[in-house]
């Protein structure tokens, strides 16, 4: 690839933002409520929008049902229009009522699966009014004692729920399954892996695809293997970007290992589904709960572009030779010099070519926005996990 098609690339490029990064987040122990969060989805737009602003590749805002909802989402969707982003994908929430202790959609109890697949219909009509074209999914369902429930039932009650809602969904709507290893089930999750989203989407048919939520493996899992799986399937919907040390961490992407967000993003240049065509979706799913919150995803932001120009940088043909001789320590030197080079020139000009400040961090710093929120968002009730 031509520097000049690697700019051009990396101008193409296009990552959604959760419009619940900007609300209030924590863990278990303490939420700290922090200045100038927003009240409502508008003002989380709002923000969404400064991202966007400061680095002209992340136009879309991804939604949480309920954190989220709105009388008129047609309206809400103006309101993005007019902020210069729009709403991306409709997340379902069936893991924060009362009714769900013991699943949502795999709850043995007929009336609570039934209030759940009720959600995730609705969460179809929304995606009507704003025009979304994905679905997704994730289930905390599963249980936390060995012969709490039987697993098999409960894959009946999913495939069940899945293909109910499948059905729901327009010509050009998608559903995307996501999958986690485990929490809040500690035993048995429902949902644990991509071979047992895999197997559900195949059989749902061609609009079902995969979510990688990249902080939802066991330590060591090579991810990257899932991926190009997925990509070589046409099963690869959408990541959730984030970095984890431990578990479900929901760190900035690329924090915790800049060169494993490398290896995934050399894997999708490989199969050439950098582009929207392609149909995977770039999303950040991401908590920020000590430090702020439109700067960390405007870093997100950076962090992949970073990834994503190292790996655009790869020589392939030098990469493809060694392989093919038999290289080891050849074909693995050319990835590593990709790696190791200094992308940070090369999308500062990618910047200023699409009349951007080359330092998006620098130029929200200085913008007064982060000032004037605090100042303008008194009173009212700051937006959050409600975990
Ligand atoms: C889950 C999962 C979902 C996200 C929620 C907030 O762990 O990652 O994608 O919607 O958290
Ligand atoms: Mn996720």
């Amino acid at each position: 690839m031509t520097e000049t098609d690697v700019r051009a690339a990396l101008r193409a490029q296009r990552i959604e933002v959760p419009s619940w990064a900007y609300g209030n987040s924590g863990t278990r122990f303490k939420v700290f409520a922090q200045p100038g969060v927003p009240r409502t989805p508008e003002e989380k737009i709002a923000d969404a929008a400064q991202v966007h602003a400061y680095t002209g590749v992340a136009p879309v805002v991804s939604l949480h049902i309920p954190w989220d909802r709105v009388d008129d989402f047609g309206k809400l969707a103006s309101y993005a229009a007019e902020r210069g982003v729009r709403i991306g994908t409709i997340n379902t929430n069936v893991f924060q009522d009362d009714d769900y202790r013991l699943g949502s959609v795999t709850n043995p109890d007929p009336r609570i699966r039934r209030k759940a697949l009720g959600h995730l219909l609705e969460c179809v009509d929304i995606m009507d009014a704003t025009g979304s074209r994905d679905l997704k999914l994730w289930f905390s369902d599963g249980t936390n004692y060995p012969g709490q429930d039987d697993i098999r039932a409960r894959q009946d009650r999913l495939a069940e729920a899945l293909a109910a809602t499948y059905d729901r969904l327009g010509p050009e709507q998608r559903m995307l399954l996501e999958y986690k290893l485990f929490e809040p089930a500690f035993y048995l999750t429902d949902v644990p892996d991509w071979g047992t989203a895999y197997a559900h989407c195949l059989k749902l048919g061609e609009r079902a695809r995969v979510v990688i939520d990249t902080g939802h493996h066991a330590p060591g899992t090579n991810i990257e293997f899932i991926v190009a799986f997925l990509l070589r399937e046409g099963k690869l919907g959408a990541f959730d970007f984030n970095s984890r040390f431990y578990a479900d961490d929901d760190l900035m992407v690329g924090a915790a290992d800049p060169f494993q967000l490398f290896r995934i993003m050399h894997e999708i240049v490989r199969a050439d589904a950098l582009r929207e065509e392609s149909g995977v979706n770039f999303m950040l799913d991401q908590c920020h709960n000590i430090e702020p919150k439109i700067p960390a995803q405007i870093r997100s932001v950076m962090n992949v572009q970073e990834a994503t120009a190292k790996a655009l940088l790869v020589d392939a043909g030098a990469l493809a030779a060694a392989q093919a001789a038999g290289d080891v320590l050849g074909a693995n030197g050319v990835l590593m010099d990709a790696y190791n080079t200094d992308v940070r020139p090369l999308l500062a000009q990618v910047r200023t070519e699409m009349g951007l400040d080359p330092d998006p961090m620098a130029a929200y710093a200085r913008s007064g926005y982060a000032e004037r929120i605090v100042a303008e968002r008194v009173g009212g009730q700051q937006a959050g996990w409600g975990a």
